[in-house]
């Protein structure tokens, strides 16, 4: 378990802006090719624009923590709609595209790179069952504010290597605790459970929290295709 971190920093704008901008010359050195850091850099010390600026630095009503001795190892039923995607860790990235000014395509390593946020929540699944789980990973907060969202941004799409999709309302996504989790129980996430990465928040249903994220899209509409669940009726806020 001794990947889990406990204390958990509330991010501020001073503090994003050191980090990110230590986290972007990582990428520089790696000499990556993505010219998109380069923007970054640059770009960190402008404002954001002022609707989403505010939510990504707000502060927002925090859910309340579970200590390591209530993580239920075996309580997390793995629920996947069809097969287990195989997934090449050496050609995954992560897209971060849509009304942004920054479009990122993030490898594992730059996506390892940025800070490690760990929480221990309860997953609730609409089927009936729940569980007490640590997940350790990138705040999605950060990520939406590296690519640089334009004012108007008011959801956030999610696609799946699986066929999965989901959207979500961009409070709800910029919310601290919202993560792109890539460990489980103190462990590298394992890849039933949505490795590379896969959404982990407690303020929504499981169904909300997508495994195997390629893609986010920000975007000022909602879609007809709102979820894979939720267009066969299922609630779209799905809020706990
Ligand atoms: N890509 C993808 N993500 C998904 C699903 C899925 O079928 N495919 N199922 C959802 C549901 S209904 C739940 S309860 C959780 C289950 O996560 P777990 O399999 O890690 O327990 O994943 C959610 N995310
Ligand atoms: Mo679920």
């Amino acid at each position: 378990m001794n990947l889990i971190r406990v204390s958990r920093p509330q991010i501020n704008r001073r503090k994003f802006l050191q980090i990110s901008g230590i986290s972007s010359m990582g990428f520089l050195l790696g000499g990556c090719g993505t010219p998109i850091f380069e923007d970054v850099v640059g770009k960190l010390s402008e404002p954001l624009n002022q609707k989403v600026e505010k939510l990504i630095f707000q502060p927002q009503q925090l859910v309340t923590e579970f200590s390591a001795s209530d993580i239920e190892p075996e309580a997390l039923i793995i629920n996947t709609f069809r097969s287990t995607p195989i997934i090449d860790p050496a050609e995954y990235r992560l897209i971060v595209d849509g009304e942004v000014n920054n479009p990122l395509s993030l490898s594992i390593a730059e996506i390892q790179a940025l800070p490690l946020t760990s929480m221990i929540i309860r997953h609730v699944c609409v089927e009936g069952w729940a569980a007490i789980v640590q997940w350790g990973g990138i705040s999605l907060r950060e990520v939406v504010a590296l690519a640089q969202p334009k004012a108007n941004v008011q959801y956030a799409y999610f696609k799946s290597a699986d066929g999965y999709y989901e959207s979500w309302d961009i409070a709800s996504a910029l919310h601290p605790q919202t993560l792109l989790a890539y460990q489980k129980n103190g462990e590298p996430l394992p890849v039933e459970n949505g490795a590379p990465l896969r959404l982990a928040s407690p303020i929504k249903l499981g169904y909300k929290q997508s495994k195997w994220v390629t893609r986010i899209t920000l975007a000022s509409y909602l879609s007809p295709f709102k979820g894979y669940w939720e267009d066969q009726g299922y609630e779209w806020f799905a809020g706990l």
